[in-house]
């Protein structure tokens, strides 16, 4: 339909309460990450989170941000050339956006999980492996997950569907098997702030394969401004609502750890 290749302006006003919102949510973490002290990496992270989803978001709201697919079916006959042309919509600038985030967003869980360590010894190695295999694992979820975006021929979709299901997977099994462990090992309240942020990420994260296959990626059961306006809403949840409950946890257990070795002076001169 020729109305599903256009930016309606239904989808417009999203895409800028979209970039909106992550402007001000960039500015908020800013704010809230100061006095941080040696996590302050984490409010850089997650400022440049929302910084790079805000830029991204105003591309597509100027309407630079997405692109029309076509697949021709042509054959020539005696009476000429004859055949179909297909084409659809493709937002692709939310995987550019989401290929950079994801994995800022990852490093950051598993900065809560991941015990810090010295330059010497084994924990070194186990813990540049579990990054580097998440983040292998989610950068091709994501691209995959756009191989298929790009894909009319449903039995190619489908497939780049699957292929990104199994990175996905992988992710989880990443940051629920050993990352997890590891927070857990830590105890008390940096594996509670891992849990709570765990599960923020999880449920958040699992409604993107839904919607994509709910979505005029996928089945087209939802059309393409319902579409816009979810990704827009669990987008500031996963990014800006994220990066706020890491932060504050974050300078919270900071706090904590400095009252603590405060005190331990203090209670070894008594
Ligand atoms: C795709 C393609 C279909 C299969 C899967 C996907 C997963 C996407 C995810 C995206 C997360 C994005 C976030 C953005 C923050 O704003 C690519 C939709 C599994 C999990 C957190």
């Amino acid at each position: 339909m020729l109305e599903d290749l256009t930016i309606t302006s239904h989808q417009e006003t999203w895409l800028w309460i979209g970039t909106i919102g992550m402007a001000l949510g960039a500015i908020a973490i800013l704010a809230l990450g100061r006095g941080l002290g040696n996590h302050a990496h984490h409010a850089v992270a997650s400022f440049f989170v929302c910084a790079i989803a805000a830029c991204f978001y105003l591309l597509m709201a100027f309407g630079q941000g997405d692109l029309i697919v076509t697949a021709k079916d042509l054959t020539l006959t005696p009476e000429g050339v004859v055949g179909t042309v297909e084409a659809k919509l493709v937002y692709f600038a939310r995987y550019i956006d989401w290929v950079i985030t994801t994995p800022l967003l990852l490093i950051g869980l598993l900065g809560v999980g991941l015990a810090a360590v010295n330059q010497a010894g084994e924990a070194v190695r186990e813990r540049t492996g579990l990054v580097a295999g998440v983040i292998g694992a989610d950068i091709l979820m994501i691209v995959t997950g756009l191989f298929g975006a790009l894909s009319l021929d449903s039995t190619h979709k489908y497939i780049w569907f699957a292929v990104s299901c199994v990175f996905f997977l992988g992710v989880l099994y990443v940051v629920w098997g050993p990352v997890r462990a590891s927070a857990k090992a830590q105890g008390g309240e940096i594996a509670a702030l891992y849990d709570k942020l765990l599960y923020i990420l999880t449920v958040l994260w699992f409604i993107y394969p839904i919607l994509w296959l709910l979505g005029t990626e996928g089945t087209e059961a939802i059309s393409l401004n319902a579409e816009v306006t979810v990704f827009a809403i669990i987008d500031l949840l996963a990014k800006v609502g994220f990066g706020l409950v890491l932060v504050t946890g974050v300078k919270k257990l900071s706090s904590a750890g400095e009252k603590a070795s405060a005190a331990a002076p203090a209670a070894a001169a008594e």
